[in-house]
């Protein structure tokens, strides 16, 4: 019983100085968006964010320079159909993570990108969260999930096409 008398002590002690930590209790990792294909109006960033805070948190929004506005994507097989919605907030519970990743489930959505992602560069976003509010990541820009080679080369063959 004593080791869960310090338990209790040291959670007691954690909630008493989470006001203050509470900016640092949500970690970003690595944060990837997909290049695009020729004149695809939206792109898609991948990240995963952990929740390493005693408080349960929230994604409430995102935004890039990259892009006209990023929404807050889910996607789901319904029968073998793949749906796309837009979530008002992605909840991440203290102590656990999410997992962005092509090819299901959440991910951010880059709605009417400025110009076409390509592979190597890298695009600035702000992520709000609820309680943790603006952290700053970079997505780097990475070839992913191409269905066809064909497509692949074809969109670097357009990639040094700049019409601005
Ligand atoms: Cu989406």
């Amino acid at each position: 019983m004593t080791l869960l008398r310090t338990f209790a002590t040291a959670l007691l002690f954690a909630s008493a100085s989470l006001h203050a930590q509470e900016d640092k209790a949500i970690a970003v990792g690595k944060a990837v968006a997909r290049a695009t294909v020729g004149k695809q109006p939206n792109g898609a960033a991948f990240l995963q964010i952990e929740n390493r805070g005693k408080t349960d948190d929230a994604l409430l929004s995102a935004s890039s320079p990259a892009a006209s506005r990023v929404e807050i994507h889910t996607m789901s097989m319904e029968g073998d159909v793949m749906r796309m919605r837009a979530l008002d907030r992605l909840e991440i519970k203290a102590g656990q993570a999410v997992v962005m990743k092509p090819g299901g489930g959440a991910h951010l959505m880059l709605m009417g990108l400025k110009k076409p992602l390509a592979a190597g560069e890298s695009i600035p976003m702000t992520l709000n969260f609820r309680n943790a509010g603006k952290v700053e990541v970079t997505a780097e820009v990475a070839a992913m999930g191409m269905p066809k080679p064909a497509a692949a080369a074809d969109a670097h063959a357009h990639g040094h096409h700049h019409h601005d």
